[in-house]
């Protein structure tokens, strides 16, 4: 399939220029030029999407969709990214300057996250309530949310869209979704796949460009039943208070300040091993980053010597590059950040054991890449330990009991993921049980699956995604109540005359 005109807004299925006529550049990280020019929507344009969604809810014909059809263009879908899978992988990789083979990876998961809700539109889904009374009969049902406004963000693009837009077609709900104004192609490229696999003008829209204008008002405007963000915490926090004022259903992911915890009797090659994983994965823009280590006293020097041995070997390099092992972060401003954050550790104590620097190699001169970088000597008032930098930062604090470890893994407004490395099963259970994250992983770090829920405890977001859960949050809950025998209640009996 040729992906045409895929810089133009989607609304009402057809292809348009931002009204205002204005555009904006899309920066490839790796060698910071420009590699596509996207159309720039207004907030008008945004609300003309609203509205396109609005009417293809309330008219009746997707409504008329059955769970079995649902499902089929779910699976069609599937099979569609399937086919065109190397363009949306090069697409990926371009706008974010992830290596082609995450990129393919990515491609393998969002492929699976449309087969899972395929499979679970059909669950049954009507549950018969036992009321205790003869004569009626009672039912719960389930249909969708309504005009769902999507925002996401630019580590996972195409990603994290699919877990809101699979499941929201799966419920029979219509959307508009604003991909970040970093990374919008794949986005507006599975707009063309949604029409090719059948589903009708209207139910999918996109627009793309700046949160404030574009995005704004999926969270403001009174036709929008649900808002549904992944991204940074002030953000997440501004789209709760507007989707406040018409008492919006509210979805968020923010992100984590991810506690990794080895204990001394931990397998420690696999630990070592995983703890570089953990933290340095697509340079640590990712929101369950293992960016906190927490290590057992007694083997803090070898863990810490050797994982600074190898953060300093780690390649950087371009998205085809073969020999890179991970890339450059997604924008200038998002390097400063981290530079500033790796300053604040070092100004408040923390001892940098690895990387703080840009790479030094010509060829990575024009690009947004920062070396993979290890703070030790930290403990949890320091910023470092608290805020996230979403950048190849690893900080590391020591701890001397399980009791310790849980307490300072708990110790952060967050609570997305976290892991421990034990052999001892029993320690390990009461663990995970203590820490109050929404992912817990045992001798393990990063795998998820589509059937498994997503989500945060505490200041990392509301609701969750993936696994049924994630199909949840795009249902109302209605209950059908049948009196099969009217009869006056007499609550309000005629007086006397
Ligand atoms: O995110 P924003 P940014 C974290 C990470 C990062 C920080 C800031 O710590 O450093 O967030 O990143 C849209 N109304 N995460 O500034 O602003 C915006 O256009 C509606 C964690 O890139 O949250 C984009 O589409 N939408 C995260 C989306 O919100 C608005 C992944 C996310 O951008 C808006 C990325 C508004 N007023 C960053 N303002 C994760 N959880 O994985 C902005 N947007």
């Amino acid at each position: 399939m040729a992906y045409e005109k895929i810089e133009q807004l989607f609304i009402n299925g057809a292809r348009r220029p931002g009204s205002a006529g204005e555009t904006r550049d899309v920066i490839h990280p790796a060698t910071g030029k420009s590699v596509a020019t996207f159309c720039e929507a207004t907030s008008d344009d945004t609300i003309a999407a609203i509205t396109a969604a609005r009417t293809a809810f309330d008219n009746g014909h997707w409504r008329s969709f059955s769970a079995e059809q649902r499902s089929k263009i779910l699976e069609r879908v599937a099979d569609i990214l399937t086919r065109d899978k190397d363009l949306f992988a090069e697409a990926e990789s371009r706008d974010t300057a992830k290596r082609i083979v995450e990129a393919h990876y990515d491609m393998d998961d969002i492929i699976s996250v449309f087969r899972h809700f395929a499979k679970e539109v059909l669950k049954p889904h009507v549950r018969e309530v036992n009321t205790g009374r003869e004569n009626v009969h009672s039912k719960i049902v389930v249909e969708p949310v309504g005009v769902v406004g999507m925002i996401t963000p630019w580590n996972y693009p195409l990603l994290q869209a699919s877990w809101k837009i699979a499941p929201a077609i799966a419920a029979g709900c219509t959307f508009v979704i604003k991909p970040s104004e970093l990374t919008p192609s794949t986005t507006s490229m599975l707009m063309e796949v949604l029409s090719e696999a059948g589903i009708p003008d209207g139910v999918a829209n996109a627009v793309y460009g700046a949160g404030a204008t574009a995005g704004e008002p999926l969270s403001t405007h009174p036709d929008v039943d649900m808002v549904s963000f992944t991204g940074g915490l002030t953000t997440g926090k501004h789209v709760m208070a507007s989707a406040a004022q018409t008492v919006k259903k509210v979805a968020l992911e923010l992100g984590g300040k991810n506690p990794n915890i080895i204990f001394a009797d931990a397998d420690m090659d696999a630990a070592i091993d995983n703890a570089l994983t953990a933290v340095f994965l697509h340079s640590g823009q990712v929101c369950s980053a293992g960016a906190r280590l927490l290590v057992e006293r007694s083997v803090h020097d070898n863990v810490v010597d050797e994982i600074a041995r190898r953060a300093d070997n780690i390649v950087l390099g371009s998205s085809h590059d073969d020999k890179a092992q991970t890339g450059a972060l997604i924008s200038a401003g998002h390097r400063d950040k981290v530079e500033a954050y790796v300053a604040a550790g070092i100004a408040e104590g923390a001892v940098l054991r690895a990387g703080g620097i840009r790479p030094t190699e010509p060829e990575l001169a024009d690009g947004f890449f920062f070396r993979p970088t290890v703070l030790d000597n930290c403990n949890t008032t320091m910023s470092c330990v608290q805020d996230e930098s979403f950048g190849p930062v690893l900080t590391v604090e020591v701890f001397d009991t399980e009791e310790e470890a849980v307490r300072l893994g708990n110790d952060t407004i967050f609570g997305l993921a976290g892991a421990v490395w034990t052999t001892d099963d029993d320690k390990a259970a009461r663990v995970a049980a203590a820490l109050r994250h929404g992912t817990i992983w045992i001798n393990d770090y990063h795998p998820y699956v589509a059937q498994a829920e997503w989500g945060g405890f505490k200041q990392s977001g509301v609701g969750r995604e993936l696994g049924e859960a994630g199909f949840a949050e795009y249902l109302e809950h209605k209950h059908i109540w049948h009196n099969l025998k009217p009869a006056p209640s007499e609550w309000f009996p005629e007086g006397p005359e």
